[in-house]
């Protein structure tokens, strides 16, 4: 028989996460605040627990996706968590994981940060990062894989939360300047949607393709200076951005604190390197 599991919280997440446990065979237990939520999931076979401390002891798996820390704390405080595996989904700050590993006694704990929006679980493209016992990931393993990708990343709690971090900060900042990017040519009437589909897609693909340059630049900084586009003439030609927005009454506030660093990077001798100095100066 497949691992029973139980599932904490039924928001869209919560909600997917049960839905994939279900569809691959795993008895799942459900509970969330407001009861009767994701009726669906009633249909694939899920039992719902009327408490929470009724959902826990009906699994050695316990599966929490709530909306922040304090739900989480607030869930779990009082109840027996003594030989289960907790894996807490929910998004946490690292110091956060690592207080409620100290919190979840008796139980091994596993925290995990989900890089996937709800209708991708279960599909090939999600990937969850997991940190904390590493015996309690490989026992479950198999049962976390029909989630997403499992991805371990070490034994301290905090990490996945700091991996996950890491990764989102790097999509809002993407999606920040596509959204700039957007404004702008919306200031000028320009279809969004075909912009997007022939410019500034095949754009941000290609630049994509400098990231892994500025890695290995960040882990073997070149002896001479920038080979191509230097941080100097980057500095320059960055107060265009700033007044071509306000020319075309579009916020610059997404676009300054790059322009600003740069003119750090110059002002302190930086100035004919390449965009790996920025991220040894914020750092
Ligand atoms: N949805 C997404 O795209 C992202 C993908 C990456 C991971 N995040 C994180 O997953 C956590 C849950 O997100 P969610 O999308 O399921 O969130 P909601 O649909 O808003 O559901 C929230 C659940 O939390 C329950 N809840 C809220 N407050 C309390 C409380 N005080 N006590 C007990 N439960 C609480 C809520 O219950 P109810 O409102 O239905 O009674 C939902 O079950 C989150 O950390 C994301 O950052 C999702």
């Amino acid at each position: 028989m497949k691992t029973p599991v139980t599932v904490l919280g039924l928001g869209t997440m919560g909600t997917a996460l049960a839905r994939a446990f279900l569809s691959a065979g795993h008895p799942t237990t459900v509970w969330n605040r407001t009861p009767g939520r994701s009726p669906e999931l009633d249909v694939l076979g899920a039992v719902r627990a009327v408490t929470a401390a009724e959902a826990v002891a009906a699994s050695p798996l316990v599966v929490v996706c709530l909306l922040v820390d304090t739900t989480v704390r607030d869930t779990l405080d009082g109840l027996d968590l003594t030989g289960k595996v907790v894996v807490n989904l929910t998004n946490t700050t690292p110091d956060q994981a690592r207080g409620l590993e100290a919190t979840t006694a008796g139980a091994a704990y596993l925290d995990g940060g989900i890089m996937a929006v709800p209708a991708m679980i279960g599909g090939p493209h999600a990937f969850i990062l997991y940190s904390g016992d590493a015996q309690a990931f490989e026992q479950h393993q198999p049962a976390l894989a029909v989630l997403a990708r499992p991805v371990y990343v070490g034994a301290d709690a905090g990490l996945a939360a700091l991996y996950d971090i890491a990764l989102l900060s790097a999509m809002y900042g993407m999606f920040g300047g596509a959204q700039h990017a957007l404004a702008l040519m919306g200031s000028a009437q320009v279809p969004a949607a075909e912009f997007t589909e022939q410019l500034l897609l095949p754009w941000l693909t290609a630049m994509l393709g400098s990231v892994p340059r500025m890695a290995a630049d960040l882990e073997n900084p070149p002896e001479t200076g920038s080979a191509g586009s230097n941080l100097a003439m980057q500095a320059a030609a960055y107060h265009n951005l700033i007044d071509t927005a306000e020319a075309q009454g579009v916020d610059p506030m997404l676009l300054r604190p790059m322009g600003e660093l740069l003119q750090k990077a110059v002002a302190s001798g930086h100035g004919d390197e390449d965009l790996a100095a920025l991220i040894r100066l914020i750092a």
